[in-house]
């Protein structure tokens, strides 16, 4: 049995929903989260993206040919992103020089970390880190205002394309990789799931 994503999802089912089911993104649907919750998780979000962006580039020096046309893409869509994040962030008038917190701060350190891994294991982290977001805003169904535009950017089906080509990307590279380090990939997913179940916790508490 090669080892794939969609066998990473299946064996961690339960965790892997928690991820991308919480009460923050249900109260953006239905317009109930507090304003303080909301923009915490704005700017912890910003302080995150800017650490995700260097992990991506940091994949493009070791992709395959056949991976750099969709991760340079990726890279492209993370200079909007943050850009657009410093004009949400604006209109809210919220500092982006913010302190991360524990959490955030963690997540940092775990995709630096990332850094020497074998490619099939940044990958996975890569596809899961997208799938998550992907997942996570989609689920809940249409969000009232303002937050239809936050689900919009991580749930629209060109987005959806995006983490399928990453899936895509990553099994390839699993296939390439020793069984001896299939572990490690497994750990790295499991890591992912957990620090997305903290990080909607961290703004959720706010
Ligand atoms: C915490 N996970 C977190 N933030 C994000 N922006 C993504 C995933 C997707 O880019």
């Amino acid at each position: 049995m090669p080892l794939t994503c969609q066998t990473l999802i299946d064996r961690h089912s339960q965790l892997w929903h928690q991820a991308t089911h919480h009460p923050f993104l249900e109260q953006c649907k239905t317009g109930a989260i507090a304003q303080s919750q909301f923009n915490t998780w704005l700017v912890q979000d910003y302080l995150f993206v800017l650490e995700f962006t260097r992990m991506a580039a940091r994949l493009v020096t070791l992709a395959p040919v056949a991976d750099m046309d969709g991760l340079l893409g990726g890279l492209g869509a993370l200079k909007d992103e943050l850009e657009w994040f410093q004009a949400k962030a604006a209109q809210r008038h919220l500092s982006l020089a913010a302190e991360p917190q524990p959490t955030c701060e963690t997540y940092c350190i775990v995709m630096k970390q990332l850094a020497g891994a074998p490619y099939a294991i940044q990958a996975v982290a890569f596809w899961a880190i997208e799938l998550a977001y992907n997942q996570g805003w989609q689920l809940p169904g249409p969000m009232v205002e303002p937050y239809d535009e936050f689900a919009n950017r991580w749930g629209n089906p060109g987005f959806t394309a995006y983490v399928k080509l990453l899936e895509q990307q990553a099994d390839a590279a699993l296939e390439a990789l020793p069984e001896s380090d299939w572990a490690k990939a497994e750990a790295i997913f499991v890591k992912v799931a957990e620090l997305e179940i903290e990080f909607w916790q961290l703004a959720f508490n706010a």
